[in-house]
């Protein structure tokens, strides 16, 4: 079997080469229907200057920035274009990106327009709804009550409703309560990391790509038979998810290591 290298000279899985190289970071990414808000949260969390404006899809293409937090070693946060059900057809190539960018993240930060009470419900609804649809509908979440400066203007985290993620009130744009959402994406971070080692029969894309999305793959290494090491950071609480797809890719897999 050939082994393609990529740039970086990491191989790579034959039929899943990747575009670029590995970003080996977690990454976090700001998500929520048009005009709620996203642009100047991104801006608010990285010092970044990304166009945001009073109009619809201000936002024509998905834009990463590193996020340093004290609680964890540095992210990758993400901004993309508004989610919405029936895209305008000149936004749909703009849309590709955002969903590529959203499939691999740890994290979403899942904007929310706290000021437009009525329909509030509806829109998260609809947001998971595409969440659903395009795979992502399982990554956690942390729930951006916007624009608090135009209801009570009380920053605060709150519990989710009926299990629902837990929430952060802030203001975007004033930046009253951007504090507490960087403690709880810290947070998540923080917890504790375990460093796995796998050596696997052969390569599954499917099970690669979901590796690569929760884990931060530190090596990894096709050998000519068809065996795929892989060496990864995984958050402990995606470990319990991740270990019995690994286990089960083959029946004599089994961790090399683990540490942390
Ligand atoms: N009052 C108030 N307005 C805000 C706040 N955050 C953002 N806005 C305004 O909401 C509008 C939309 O902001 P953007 O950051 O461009 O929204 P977006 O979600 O990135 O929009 P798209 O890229 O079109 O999906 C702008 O006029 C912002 O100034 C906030 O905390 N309070
Ligand atoms: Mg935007």
């Amino acid at each position: 079997m050939e082994i393609a290298l990529q740039a970086g000279g990491l191989p790579v899985c034959p039929g899943t080469a990747e575009k670029g190289p590995h970003i080996l970071s977690f990454k976090v990414a700001i998500v929520g229907r048009p005009n709620v808000g996203k642009s100047t949260l991104f801006n608010a969390l990285t010092s970044a200057e990304v166009f945001a404006a009073d109009l619809l899809f201000a936002t024509l293409d998905s834009t990463l920035r590193r996020l340093e937090l004290p609680q964890c070693e540095p992210l990758v946060l993400v901004d993309t274009v508004g989610f919405v059900r029936n895209l305008p057809h000149e936004l749909v190539a703009a849309f590709r990106s955002t969903l590529e960018e959203v499939r691999s993240a740890s994290l979403l930060l899942h904007v929310v327009d706290s000021a437009r009470d009525d329909q509030r419900a509806l829109m998260v609804q609809q947001v998971n709804g595409v969440l659903e649809e395009i795979g992502a509908g399982d990554i956690p979440q942390i729930e951006v009550m916007n624009k608090i400066d135009l209801t009570d203007g009380v920053p605060r985290r709150s519990a989710g409703e009926a299990g629902g993620p837990p929430r952060v009130w802030l203001s975007a744009r004033g930046g009253e309560g951007i504090d507490l959402l960087r403690d709880a994406v810290g947070e998540q971070f923080a917890e504790g990391v375990s460093h796995q080692r796998w050596h696997l029969p052969r390569c599954d894309g499917r099970l690669r790509a979901h590796v690569f999305r929760v884990a931060k793959v530190r090596h990894e290494h096709f050998d000519p038979d068809g065996g795929w090491q892989v060496e990864f950071d995984v958050r402990r609480r995606e470990l319990g998810q991740l270990e019995p797809l690994l286990a089960a890719a083959a029946t004599d897999a089994r961790p090399a290591a683990e540490s942390g």
